[in-house]
């Protein structure tokens, strides 16, 4: 009955805000009007528990979903030996994940186990209504409550406990995230998770052992002594560690418990494709390395993972990541590629003085000449490093594919084409030691003491025999007014 009165509420309500948009074409009343769509059946409201996240609804009607919340106080790990009495959305911090469509109505029921000490309630930020719902839903130990919220907006929403005071019910553990998915649903991605930031202010020091008490005198100074991510330090470390296959795109649901620290959310080694900057429902950002998550809000981060490897995810606010406990796991198993990524391709002892000083090396003084030991040596330098990717270590190339540099006609027959092809890169029909080759070497970020050294280098290894290349032999190339040489030609005509 009572439901029936609050869909025939809404329907009138749709009616009046219809025409009024109709005759004022209102567009905050249109938009009210739409998002209250007409309601069809019921159903359990879609959840998961972190990191996890209730697959994409599918559903092309609003409807009514059901929410049963069970609020419990209860001694968990907080970290290695150390307890702390939480108070959780279900049976831990953070609560369930829940998952519903724009226009749903959501019926919840907020039960306070008998067990409990205190009074609790439930904010959901995205609904509308005094309190979001804090009011409706304050219940005492021993009692349960039931209100219904419209989801009229969709994005990524923050729920958390608002009952006196607020800021220690939340650092003692009572958040969670409800996506109010647009009707149009979000693009689709391999893997989802979850991920939310949150403060214990301890009376203990970080990691000191046994059951610790809440420090009122830390909250109020903001000073925590964890900053974690899904309640327990190490919760998505080891075991609980998030994971993706090489070539998977990933979304993680970010949010920001607080109660007190804004989080600069980072992956180490991976840039977010796109952001959904503050959990709204539009990527307004693309190519971003840290993103801010402002307490008592959220924001959606999408990437595709192309390298495997374990990455850390961090608040970049270090000193919490790697001494307050706001670090996670990223493990991505499957296939590297070289192109993208080389890990460690070598590791050898460095004496200063005795080798080359990178730093002289890369220094742009004019005039500066290397040394023709110390030529060869940064030569081989780089050739290791960029061009056996291709040319094969021992320079021999591949048939068909890349030319040889070994005994190569072409490459000792003109100097100045030689260094012109590094500057330039090449692309075209060439013959080399009697083949035919027709690639491209692109246009590689070389500088002008490697392209000297690594041309000294090649021309006196590998069976080649010539003289060296000088700095001031590819400064003159790169200086020459109007004189492409063929290679940039070869590379400008195509
Ligand atoms: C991404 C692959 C790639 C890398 C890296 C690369 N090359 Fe090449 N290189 C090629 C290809 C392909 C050609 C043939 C282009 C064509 O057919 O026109 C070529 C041609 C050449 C040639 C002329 C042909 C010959 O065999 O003499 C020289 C010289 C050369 N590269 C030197 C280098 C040097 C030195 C480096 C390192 C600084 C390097 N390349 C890095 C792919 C590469
Ligand atoms: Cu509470």
């Amino acid at each position: 009955m009572k439901y029936l009165l609050l869909g025939l509420a809404a329907g009138s309500l749709a009616a009046l805000t219809g025409a009024l948009s109709y005759r004022f074409g209102h567009a905050s009343a249109r938009l009210v009007a739409e998002a209250l769509a007409p309601l069809q059946g019921s159903e359990l409201i879609s959840a998961a528990t972190a990191p996890k996240v209730p697959p994409p609804l599918a559903r092309p009607y609003a409807t009514k979903v059901v929410l049963d919340v069970e609020i419990r106080e209860h001694t968990q790990t907080l970290a290695d030996g150390v307890s702390y009495t939480y108070w959780t959305f279900g049976e831990d911090t953070p609560g369930k994940f829940l998952r519903v469509r724009e226009g749903d109505m959501v019926e919840t029921h907020l039960m306070n186990h008998p067990d409990n000490t205190l009074a609790h309630n439930i904010d959901f930020h995205g609904a509308t209504g005094p309190g979001g719902g804090g009011e409706a839903s304050f219940v005492a130990p021993g009692h349960s409550a039931t209100f219904s919220w419209r989801a009229m907006r969709p994005g990524l929403f923050l729920y958390h406990c608002v009952a006196a005071p607020a800021g220690l019910h939340i650092a003692n553990g009572m958040d969670g995230l409800i996506l109010v998915e647009p009707k149009e649903g979000l693009p689709k991605v391999d893997r989802e998770y979850f991920v939310i930031q949150g403060e214990f202010y301890t009376t203990g020091k970080f990691g000191e052992a046994g059951h610790q008490q809440f420090s009122m005198a830390k909250a109020l100074e903001e000073r925590p002594e964890y900053v974690v991510f899904n309640g327990h330090v190490g919760s998505l470390m080891g075991a609980g560690a998030l994971t993706a296959k090489v070539g998977e795109r990933v979304r993680i649901y970010l949010g920001n418990a607080g109660p007190s620290l804004v989080s600069s959310f980072h992956v180490v080694g991976e840039i977010f494709d796109d952001v959904y900057g503050e959990g709204g429902v539009v990527a307004n950002q693309h190519n971003v390395q840290t993103t801010v998550i402002p307490v008592g809000g959220s924001a959606m981060v999408e990437f595709s993972v192309e390298v495997p490897g374990e990455y850390q995810f961090v608040d970049h606010s270090m000193f919490r990541a790697f001494n307050k406990g706001a670090m996670g796991t990223l493990r991505v198993t499957g296939r590297g590629d070289e192109m993208i990524y080389s890990g460690r391709t070598k590791e050898e002892v460095y004496q200063p003085g005795t080798k080359l000083d990178r730093l002289a090396a890369f220094s742009d003084t004019p005039g500066t000449e290397l040394s023709h030991d110390a030529l060869l040596a940064h030569g081989a330098q780089v050739f290791n490093g960029v061009c056996s990717a291709c040319h094969q270590s021992n320079a021999e190339g591949l048939p068909n594919t890349f030319p040889p540099l070994a005994k190569s006609d072409f490459l000792m027959a003109d100097k100045t084409r030689a260094i012109g092809i590094l500057e330039n890169g090449l692309k075209g029909e060439i013959t080399v030691n009697g083949k035919q080759y027709h690639g491209e070497m692109p246009k590689l970020p070389l500088g002008d003491v490697e392209i000297a050294s690594v041309l000294s280098y090649v021309r006196n290894s590998f069976g080649n025999q010539g003289d060296t290349v000088s700095l001031a032999d590819v400064r003159q190339m790169r200086e020459r007014p109007q004189a492409p040489d063929r290679a940039a030609r070869q590379v400008a005509a195509r």
